[in-house]
């Protein structure tokens, strides 16, 4: 195996728990904004995370679930327009303070950096709401930290397909087997493994109950001194929060 050189990271679910209260809240407020009487229940949220975007997810609710309501002519352009204002509230919502990261991920992130590791996003959700986590929840100046931030239509087939770690990884000139990803969901390792990235995976809120085979540690988040992680499936030795050195271990592994 070659030596551990960079880091991966999805957004949603991995760095913060953004989908319930923040995606979610986010697309029902551009809803009214338009005058829909749609409401997207955090039930039926959970299953429209089947599908990874949010113009595709309207798409899929329009032909899944609002099967009655005829869209305008220009249904691509009236689906953009939503998520434009979707993401106008949700990056609002950010600024705000609203959504914090994840147990153990402000401190993981400082470690790699200090240690001269290499750092990428590979996301489906949009640019800005990317910049806007990073500043807001973890550093004004994190968005520098990354090299690469992979994101949104940047590749047109979103995860689960492998395409947006490969792209990270391409412009960062490395190889799967030197890097290591970090997801929640099943569509998100899907995409890692498919990219042939090991991935350690961080169960969020709609995730619990899905498939994780082939990860090299599912934990139910990443942990800190004080807050243990619990270890779901694979070997975290007598590691009781994911640090660097962990990290390498399962990378080398
Ligand atoms: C995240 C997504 C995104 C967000 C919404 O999946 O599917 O679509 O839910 O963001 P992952 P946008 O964590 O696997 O990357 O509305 O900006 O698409
Ligand atoms: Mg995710």
């Amino acid at each position: 195996m070659s030596e551990l050189v960079g880091l991966l990271f999805d957004v949603d679910g991995t760095l913060a728990d953004t989908e319930r209260d923040g995606h979610r809240v986010a697309f029902n407020r551009a809803f009214a904004e338009a005058g829909l009487d749609w409401e997207w229940s955090v039930d039926l949220y959970g299953q429209l995370l089947a599908v990874t975007g949010g113009k595709e997810r309207i798409g899929y609710f329009l032909d899944r679930f609002a099967t009655r309501f005829q869209p305008p002519a220009d249904r691509d352009g009236f689906i953009a327009g939503l998520h434009k204002a979707k993401t106008r509230i949700y990056t609002d919502m950010l600024a705000r303070g609203l959504i914090p990261l994840r147990p153990g991920v402000a401190r993981l992130l400082r470690e790699a950096r200090e240690a001269g590791l290499r750092l990428a996003i590979a996301t489906t959700t949009t640019p800005e709401n990317v910049t806007a986590l990073l500043r807001h929840a973890l550093h004004p100046e994190a968005v520098s930290w990354f090299e690469v931030i992979a994101a949104g239509d940047i590749v047109p087939a979103k995860k689960p397909a492998p395409d947006i770690y490969l792209w990270a990884m391409e412009r960062m000139g490395l190889a799967p087997a030197q890097c290591i990803a970090f997801e929640d969901s099943h569509n998100g390792i899907r995409s890692s493994l498919g990219a042939g990235l090991r991935t350690i995976v961080s169960v969020s809120s709609y995730t619990q109950a899905e498939d994780f085979a082939g990860a090299a540690l599912v934990l139910d988040h990443w942990g800190e001194p004080g807050e243990p992680f619990q270890v779901l499936s694979g070997d975290a030795g007598n590691s009781r929060w994911l640090d660097l050195d962990r990290v390498r271990r399962l990378h080398a592994a």
